[in-house]
């Protein structure tokens, strides 16, 4: 009588096909977008330890904060995760030598064209995913032999181009050949659905991560988002400047009108337009005045209503997106 020996093979949950899954070898296809000030090595490190990717925001911080956010992030967890590069940094040269001397593997880019860093980060071996807010830059970075473009529409908060999510990710998507990210107005499972319909091989969610329990984001910012309806957030210095979402306040209002001020005069003062951007984003974040800093937030702030862990973030957006998919698929069968 043959004896039967029976191997129990324990599969590792296996989670949905995306390219971005392969190539980053993470657990979710969901990025926190690299925010500036809010995505620190504390709220990255727990994204990526719970299987998304985190992304250190570099912002206009200077080297030895970024570095600090490193560190941070390798002290929680060995898993992947990112450096967001804000070329409009005063410190982004400083920012790209710092992630190759500690042999960052994946960086996105942002507000910019990355390309006169390409070479050096080919060199290193790096993963460069770049911000595109047009079909004609997103052609332009896969020539130059970028691995993946971020399709953020304007929706986003911070910093935004003119297109809409829904606009941008599709036409994205149809003209180039490598992977393409969805960012823009992504907070629960339906939008990461729809924005895999479109042609995405994962998404980049902001506004939701903020309000993390991880998130070091001042009290007062993450109540303005939990507060904060559909209409709530405006677009600031689209005109003079670099447009920039956030949500209404003293800041907003006195900008509008700076704007109609220098739309009467020949000769307006642009400087008063420059300090919308990251020199206001502390006093936010970090000092808690949300009446006089800047709270950037995307559109989809009126939906994020809760305070939950990175990981409870992830498994919601996955399993939300999932279930979607599944009813959907029923309703579109043949009968
Ligand atoms: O970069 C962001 N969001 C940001 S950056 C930021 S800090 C800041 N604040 C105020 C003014 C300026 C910076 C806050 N939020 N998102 C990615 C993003 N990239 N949005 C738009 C773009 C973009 C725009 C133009 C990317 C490339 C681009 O290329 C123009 C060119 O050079 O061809």
């Amino acid at each position: 009588m043959p004896r039967f020996y029976y191997i129990l093979i324990i599969k590792e949950n296996r989670y949905m096909k995306s390219k971005m899954i392969d190539l980053l070898n993470i657990k979710y296809p969901i990025f926190q977008g690299g925010m500036a000030w809010v995505a620190d090595g504390d709220l990255a490190g727990a994204v990526s330890k719970a299987g998304g990717f985190g992304i250190i925001g570099g912002g206009n911080a200077p080297k030895e904060i970024v570095q600090k956010n490193i560190h941070r992030i390798k002290e929680i967890t060995d898993s992947p995760f990112g450096v967001n590069i804000m070329l409009l940094s005063p410190f982004v040269d400083d920012i790209v030598d710092l992630v190759i001397e500690e042999g960052v593997k994946v960086v996105t880019t942002g507000a910019g064209n990355p390309a006169k860093y390409m070479e050096r980060f080919k060199k290193a071996r790096m993963v460069v995913i770049p911000v595109i807010p047009s079909v004609a830059l997103a052609r332009r970075m896969e020539k130059i032999g970028v691995d993946a473009v971020i399709a953020e529409g304007m929706e986003a908060g911070g910093h935004i181009g003119k297109l809409t999510t829904m606009a941008l990710v599709r036409q994205v998507a149809e003209a180039v050949d490598i992977p393409v990210i969805a960012a823009g107005g992504i907070g629960d499972g339906a939008g990461m659905a729809a924005a895999f319909c479109l042609g995405a091989e994962a998404v980049q969610v902001g506004t939701r991560f903020v309000i993390a329990k991880e998130s070091n984001a001042h009290v007062n910012y993450k109540q303005k988002i939990i507060k904060a309806r559909d209409i709530d957030t405006v677009v600031s210095a689209q005109h003079f400047g670099h447009a920039v979402r956030s949500i209404k306040n003293k800041l907003t209002r006195a900008f509008d009108k700076a704007e109609r001020d220098a739309f009467k005069q020949e000769n307006p003062d642009l400087t008063v337009f420059e300090e919308m951007g990251a020199g206001k984003l502390p006093v936010s974040v970090i000092d808690g005045d949300v009446e006089n800093g800047s709270v950037m937030a995307g559109q989809i702030a009126g939906l994020i209503s809760k305070e939950e862990t990175a990981e409870e973030i992830l498994k919601d957006l996955y399993e939300g997106a999932k279930k979607i998919m599944a009813q959907e698929a029923e309703k579109w069968l043949e009968i």
